[in-house]
């Protein structure tokens, strides 16, 4: 964790060249670092025009603007130098001001500060974070639209009927076990309702994390069913060598591709079977079997040789059979295809947008978020699911533990507290000056 008693400086522009170049300082009280640059005066808000004595050979006439504490970004007094925009001369300031009390800021530790003085909410300063990093419209319009509150608002939702269900539970418990409660019905009822809408939300931030970081897809089955002519294909170029040598793939090939403004990135992987004996070809299954794990959705090809291939991945699974041209045989339960023919790929990649519940127009997608924010509304999910199996109100003292930890992990997507690492591992995701 940074000290947060430091004043912190870094360049808040681009690296680069540019017309100008802009560096950010930030302190609790920037009165003695004024002083030392010789400002006697500067009020909230004004900017001057500073000739600053670098060292012996250098001075820079800068653009130098006052943001009085709380009145700033951090919420402590601020600083902004525009100076030429050269690499060089921005690292000849911070380098003097290194030398008159200032440290080099850590990723993220501006907005941080901002976080911890109330300037902006957890939620606002990640929404901040994908905004700047966007590389689609689709994905600008919904950091646009978390930074305007549209997803702190079902969180705070959330959390106000997660509460009224722990108010229920808590006063309660002290008279479970005198009589039967009337209302432990209807609280019963309002548990599930909100189960129902919670899976709802999760299914909706599900959809903004994969426009915001992507969808790891998995390619898989038995060797020889079509698994690299399909990446070829989703790819639009030979990216996976195909063959009709069984056994081909044997590393994993990443690419990625862009479907509806999606993006999605394709692991082919050695076909999976029992009997190799090839050490190698045996490595690439384990690799492969391992990378399902971390998958979003998996693909999984068999062909008229491999009807009854059947895996439980626990995971999203789009079923596929290939090679149709061959045999007639259709699988009721699968898509059934033609790779070589082009038959059947609109339906693959409209499966995975409907598995994984992603609207097929990305612009349609209510607002960003972040892997964080499903986890947390999984693990809460989870806890009330548990509370929801404990059906008499014998046990409302577990169930009302059951709900703290909920209302927790809830929580904690507004308020990551819970560990000052923590706070700084998120922020420190953040790229520095920010
Ligand atoms: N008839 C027919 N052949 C196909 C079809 N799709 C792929 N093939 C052929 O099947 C053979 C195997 O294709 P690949 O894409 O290499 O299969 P794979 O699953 O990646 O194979 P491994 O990497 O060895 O596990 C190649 O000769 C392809 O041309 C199809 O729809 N119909
Ligand atoms: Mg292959």
């Amino acid at each position: 964790m940074y000290s947060l008693t430091d004043t912190i400086i870094a360049c808040s522009s681009p690296p680069g060249r540019g017309a100008i170049s802009i560096i950010r300082i930030s302190g609790g009280d920037l009165t003695e670092l004024f002083k030392k640059i010789g400002i006697k005066k500067i009020g909230n808000k004004e900017s001057l025009v500073k000739e600053l004595q670098l060292n012996n050979d250098f001075k820079e006439k800068c653009v130098l603007t006052f943001f009085k504490s709380p009145n700033s970004f951090t919420g402590e007094d601020v600083l902004e130098i525009n100076c030429h925009g050269n690499p060089l001369m921005v690292e000849i300031i911070i380098n003097f001001f290194l030398k008159i009390g200032c440290r080099k800021a850590g990723p993220g530790e501006f907005t941080m500060r901002g976080f911890l003085n109330n300037k902006i909410s957890f939620l606002e300063a990640e929404a901040i974070d994908d905004l700047i990093s966007a590389e689609s419209e689709e994905q600008l319009l919904a950091s646009a639209k978390s930074l305007s509150g549209k997803f702190e608002k079902k969180v705070d939702e959330a959390i106000k009927d997660l509460k009224q269900l722990r108010v229920y539970a808590e006063s309660n418990i002290d008279f479970s076990d005198q009589e039967i409660l009337e209302d432990f019905d209807e609280f019963r009822r309002n548990l599930t309702i909100f189960i129902r809408k919670l899976e709802e939300l999760i299914s909706k931030t599900n959809s903004s994390k994969y426009l915001i970081e992507g969808v790891k897809v998995v390619i898989t089955g038995p060797p020889n069913v079509g698994k690299s002519t399909l990446m070829n294909i989703l790819t639009e170029e030979k990216t996976s060598i195909v063959s009709e040598i069984q056994g081909t793939t044997r590393d994993l090939v990443q690419k990625s591709c862009k479907i509806n403004n999606i993006n999605f990135s394709l692991y082919d992987t050695a076909g999976i079977h029992e009997g190799s004996s090839d050490p190698i070809e045996q490595e690439g299954i384990a690799l492969a079997k391992s990378l399902l794990d971390k998958s979003d959705v998996v693909i999984e090809i068999v062909d008229n040789t491999s009807d009854d291939y059947f895996v439980n991945y626990k995971k999203p699974v789009i079923r596929v059979k290939n090679k149709i041209d061959i045999s007639q045989d259709v699988s009721e339960n699968r898509l059934n295809v033609s790779l070589l023919n082009r038959i059947g790929i609109k339906e693959i990649k409209d499966a995975l947008f409907d598995t994984l519940n992603i609207p097929n127009q990305a612009k349609l997608i209510s607002f960003s978020a972040r892997s964080r924010h499903t986890e947390l509304m999984k693990h809460s999910l989870n806890e009330l699911k548990t509370a929801a199996s404990l059906s008499s109100d014998k046990n409302l003292e577990l169930i009302a533990e059951h709900l703290r930890r909920a209302s927790n992990f809830i929580g904690e997507i507004k308020s990551p507290y819970s560990s000052d690492d923590l706070l700084g591992e998120i922020f420190s995701s953040f790229c520095i000056g920010k």
